[in-house]
C-alpha cells in the first residue's frame, strides 16, 4: 500500500474564503390617490379587501389620501406590489370608480 508523504500533500488548493453577496431585492411602495368622486365607505372596503386591513387602519389611510391627495398602503416585494395595486384599482373600476393605486421603488 502507498502512503503519501508531507511532500506529496502539500499542493493541497484552499479556496478563499469569500461570502457570495445576496443582493436583496428591492421593495415597492403601493400608493392610494385621492379623487373627488369615489366615496369614503368603499375605499375603506377596498383597502380591507385587498390589503387586509382593520376598518381603523383603513379609515385613517383614507383619510390621508383625502386630506393630502396620496397616502402609502404598503411597502412590500416588486410583484405583489403591483398585483395587489392592479386588484384594488380594478375592484373600484368594475365598480365605476376613479379610484386608483399605484406603485414606486422605495428611496
Ligand atoms: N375624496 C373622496 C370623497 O370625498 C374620498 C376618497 C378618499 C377617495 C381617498 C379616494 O384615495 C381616496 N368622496
Amino acid at each position: 500500500m502507498k502512503v503519501n508523504t508531507v511532500a506529496e500533500q502539500s499542493d493541497t488548493v484552499l479556496k478563499p474564503k469569500t461570502k457570495p453577496k445576496l443582493e436583496r431585492p428591492k421593495l415597492y411602495k403601493v400608493i392610494l390617490l385621492n379623487d373627488d368622486y369615489t366615496p369614503r365607505d368603499f375605499v375603506i372596503m377596498v383597502l380591507k379587501a385587498v390589503f387586509s386591513m382593520s376598518t381603523e387602519a383603513g379609515y385613517r389611510v383614507m383619510m390621508t389620501a383625502h386630506k393630502l391627495g396620496s397616502c402609502v398602503v404598503v411597502v412590500c416585494a416588486k410583484d405583489i406590489a403591483e398585483t395587489k395595486s392592479k386588484e384594488a384599482t380594478d375592484l373600484a373600476k368594475e365598480a365605476g370608480f376613479p379610484l386608483m393605486f399605484t406603485t414606486e421603488p422605495e428611496k
